[in-house]
This record gives structure tokens, sequence and C-alpha cells, in this order.
């Protein structure tokens, strides 16, 4: 069976984009792949966390992954930081990166961009995420369009490395969806939606209460025009809310343009099915918070299983590069 890996970073509250470019069809994937999903937690120290809201935070995204309908005992649902194999393999793909390559990455320049602190590891973020997806030989990375580059870059070390030292590594492809791969901010919807947004008002949280949910789409930036039609570079407001429509009702944007005439009801729509989406997830996440040692227990297992699967991984590379077996 074809190996899925992906990951999402616990650095702030779980969002629609989240959802619908990843954590949905994370859901699905499990019963087609043999799949491993892990919360990316060395991934969000490379910009400053507040300690404690970084564990908690931990917690609640793998919670949010089982709401969200992952079966633990059908996939492998992890902490990256549970697993050291991680960090060791990285500092093999640094040494397979080029500087020119890393900095190249667009994720580098947005995130680093008017901070008054960057650290190195965000520098070198991809080629953790190039170790986390070559230690299980994944086949399939189902991410948003925001990770295509870093994709790119994975499959690059991947090849490099083969090249080099003899073949060791599965070469991955992407899985960006059609609808949903790169939901915008509500406030400005010429940005993503993000956990790090500037304004809370753009971003919906997969937790959020229902009543501030149809709000934010309510009050969601479109345009002057009255025209209802799917136009990204033109009308990226409308445009959003026609994806986000489309991405919860499997419908096609373009064609549910073509069932509204003003902007109102496409809002009011929006909102029904978003909430709608959503509901089911929030109560399963009310049930699981009332059992902690169980959604700690879960990870505990999965890094279990993952660490099966990346330990022997992590001796082939060492052993490829001439590093003495331990
Ligand atoms: P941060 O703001 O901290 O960078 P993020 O919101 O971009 O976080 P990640 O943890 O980096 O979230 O991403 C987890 C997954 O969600 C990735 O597959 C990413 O491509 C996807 N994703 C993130 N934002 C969006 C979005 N606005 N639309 C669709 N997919 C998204
Ligand atoms: N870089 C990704 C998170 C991430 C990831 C991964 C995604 C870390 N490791 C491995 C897929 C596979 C992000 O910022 N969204």
């Amino acid at each position: 069976m074809a190996r899925v890996f992906s990951g999402i970073q616990p650095s702030g509250d779980l969002h629609l984009g989240n959802y619908l470019g990843a954590l949905r069809h994370f859901a699905l994937d499990q019963y087609e792949y043999d799949c491993v999903f892990c919360i990316v937690d060395l991934h969000a120290l490379t910009v400053p966390q507040d300690p404690e809201a970084l564990a908690r935070r931990t917690l609640e995204a793998a919670r949010v992954h089982l709401a969200a309908g992952l079966d633990p005992s059908v996939c492998t649902l992890f902490v990256q930081s549970h697993v050291h194999e991680h960090a060791e393999l990285s500092w093999l793909m640094e040494c397979t990166a080029s500087v020119g390559e890393l900095r190249r990455m667009t994720q580098f320049k947005e995130k680093s961009t008017d901070q008054e602190f960057v650290s190195g590891a965000l520098f070198t973020y991809p080629a953790l995420m190039a170790a986390d997806i070559l230690l299980y030989a994944s086949d399939r990375v189902p991410v948003g369009n925001d990770q295509r580059q870093h994709l790119e870059l994975t499959r690059d070390l991947a090849e490099r490395f083969n090249h080099r030292f003899g073949a060791t590594f599965v070469v991955p492809a992407a899985a960006v969806p059609r609808v949903g791969a790169r939901i915008m901010d509500l406030q400005r919807p010429t940005a993503k939606m993000s956990k790090s947004a500037t304004s809370p008002q753009g971003t919906v949280g997969l937790l959020e209460d229902p009543a501030s949910i149809a709000r934010k789409i309510r009050r969601a930036v479109t345009d002057a025009e009255v025209e209802v039609r799917y136009d990204t570079e033109a009308k990226p407001g409308v445009s959003n809310l026609l994806a986000i429509l489309g991405a919860a009702t499997g419908e096609d944007p373009v064609e549910l343009a073509g069932r509204y005439h003003r902007y109102g009801p496409l809002k009011a729509d929006c909102a029904d099915a978003v909430v709608a989406l959503l509901e089911p997830i929030q109560a399963r996440y009310a049930e699981l918070a009332g059992d902690p040692a169980g959604t700690a227990a879960v990870l505990a297992e999965g890094a279990a299983k993952a660490r099966a699967v990346a330990a022997p991984m992590l001796e082939k590379a060492r052993q490829a590069v001439g590093l003495l077996p331990r």
C-alpha cells in the first residue's frame, strides 16, 4: 500500500484553511493508504513560542486531528519531537541542501520579513520537513498549495542524496486538492488564511463558536461591485467565499457563482455551510477534551508505530553517508 505522510504545526489554533487544504483529506486518505500524520512541534519552534501555549496547542492539535475523523487504529498519529529520528535525519538533509536553494523558499522570505528575531532554524526548516517525509518512504504528501515549493525541494534532496550515496529514499509527490488548497484571509483576501494572521477577524477557527463564524463570514471583505463571479485576480474576496462554499459542499466554485446575483445570499449560504461542516468536528472535540489521558495514549502509541518505521530508515541513511553503525 502506498504511504502517505503529512504534518501540521501546533503554532496556533487550527483554522478552516488547514481543514479544507489538508486535514479533511487526511481523514479520507487513511482508508486508502498507509497514513502517517504528525503534529510538527519542532517546526513550530522555528518562531518564538510560549512554552505553555506550545504544549497546550500540541495536545489540542492532536485532538482536532482525531475530531476531524482520524482513526488511530487505521492510521498513525504522533508528535514529531517524540521520534528523535526526525531531528537526526534533518541534520543529514541540511548537509544535502544548499544555501542557495534554501534562500529561494518563499515561506522563509515571508516569515522572516519585518521580524525582530529570525532563527537559523527558520531558514533550515525545509530540511526538517524533508526529513519528516523521507523517514517514512512516503509516496504521497497531502498539503495545501503553500507547501508545493517545500515538496519540490524535498524531491530534489531525495534525488541528490540517492545520486550521491546510492538508492536510499523514495521520491515523494505532493497531493494538492483541486478546491480548497488556498483559502484566503476573510479580511485580506490576497493573503492566505493563516494561524499567524494579523487580524483574527480574517481567520475561521475550527473550534470557533458558530455565531462568531457566521459573523466573520458575513463581514468578509468583498468589493464595490455586486456581480458574483469566480475570478481570483479581479475579485479575490468573492472568489474566496465561492471556494469555501464549494469546498464545504463539494460543488464547483465557478458553477456556484452562476447561482448568486448578490453577495448577501452567498455569504449567508457560505456561513451555513461552514457551520454545518464544522459542527460534528466540534462535537467530537468536546468529547475528546474530557479525556486528555486518552489522547496522550493515542500519541504514545503513534510514536511507537512511527519509530518502528523511522529508525531503520535513519540507520540506512547514516550508513549510506559513512557514519559508523551504533
Ligand atoms: P502558520 O501560520 O503558523 O504558518 P499555517 O496556518 O500556514 O500556519 P501549517 O501548519 O503551516 O498552517 O499548515 C498545515 C497544513 O495546512 C499544510 O498542508 C498547509 O498547506 C495547509 N494550509 C495552511 N493554510 C492554508 C490555507 N489558507 N488554505 C489551504 N490550506 C492551508
Ligand atoms: N511545513 C509545513 C508543515 C510540515 C509538513 C511536513 C507538511 C512539516 N513537515 C511534512 C507535510 C509533510 C507547513 O508549514 N504547513
